[in-house]
């Protein structure tokens, strides 16, 4: 898949392929990032990205004529690849949350054409023209699109294939069954801090494998209820509890099971 981002800011991309688990996947083009430096296709000799916004108001707006320029290149470039109009990504505090559902979605796919905005936005004229989708990281105020991006792309490529050790590391993931992820222990057995010691749970000692998968189990269904409980609902209308989770929720909420 190929992912081609406009940006004035191309050098923050870099040091974030180039790191951990999702480093091979960009390196050997399995994700193929392409990053295009929007000032590039400026005209004037100041390389004017941005103006004042007509009808007045604070901060500026990205100019529409080098981002049509860019779009324009950017398409012919990519048909050289891939074949068929890619999907057009702005980057925006109005667009659909991203969500697991939505990254499955896009790992599934060609890739797309990444837009991400600086100052207060995007002249309207270029989003209506070539925009298919708009994305935001949630509710609150960054000061551009490329940790958005960034976090899109780190989420994707951890989907592709060989990325991750094994094929459960998927299945395990917070959210891939719709609940929140149980902690983790590693070495030491007992940690000795100035407040005194703190022991590993003792069933991860155990060696009762099944013991171990109902603990974390339980501990997933535990932190979810008191953290996310709209999740719970969510597993459960997508038929993703079964009778030993019911019956835990029911002695963790003092309720009958089912009720
Ligand atoms: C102070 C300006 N804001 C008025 C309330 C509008 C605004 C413009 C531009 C707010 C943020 C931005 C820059 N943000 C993004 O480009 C962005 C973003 C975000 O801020 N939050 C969550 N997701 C995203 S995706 C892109």
């Amino acid at each position: 898949m190929r992912f081609d981002v406009l940006t004035l800011f191309p050098e923050l991309f870099d040091p974030f392929l180039r790191v951990g688990v999702t480093r091979r996947a960009y390196e050997s083009r399995q994700v193929d990032v392409r990053l295009w430096q929007l000032r590039d296709f400026a005209e004037d000799n100041y390389r004017r990205v941005d103006d004042r916004p007509f009808g007045g108001g604070p901060g500026m707006v990205m100019l529409a004529a080098p981002l049509e320029r860019a779009l324009t290149s950017v398409k012919a470039d990519r048909a050289q690849t891939h074949p068929g109009a890619p999907a057009i990504i702005h980057f925006s505090p109005t667009g659909r949350k991203l969500d697991q559902a939505l990254v499955r979605e896009l790992a599934r796919g060609e890739g797309a054409v990444l837009l991400c905005g600086r100052y207060e936005g995007i002249d309207q004229r270029v989003l209506d023209r070539h925009v298919t989708m708009e994305i935001s990281l949630g509710d609150f105020v960054l000061s551009g699109g490329e940790l958005p991006a960034l976090a899109m792309l780190d989420a994707v490529a951890r989907l592709q294939e060989g990325v991750l050790n094994d094929a459960a590391s998927h299945q395990q993931d917070s959210f891939s069954d719709g609940l929140l992820d149980c902690p983790h222990f590693s070495r030491p057995e007992v940690l000795t801090t100035a407040e005194g010691d703190l022991p590993v749970p003792p069933v991860l000692l155990s060696g009762h494998h099944a013991e171990i998968a109902r603990w974390r189990r339980e501990q997933s269904l535990a932190i979810t209820l008191r953290r996310r409980p709209e999740l719970i609902e969510a597993a459960r209308r997508d038929g993703k509890l079964g009778k030993k989770d019911e019956a835990f929720l029911a002695a963790l909420t003092g309720k009958p099971a089912g009720s």
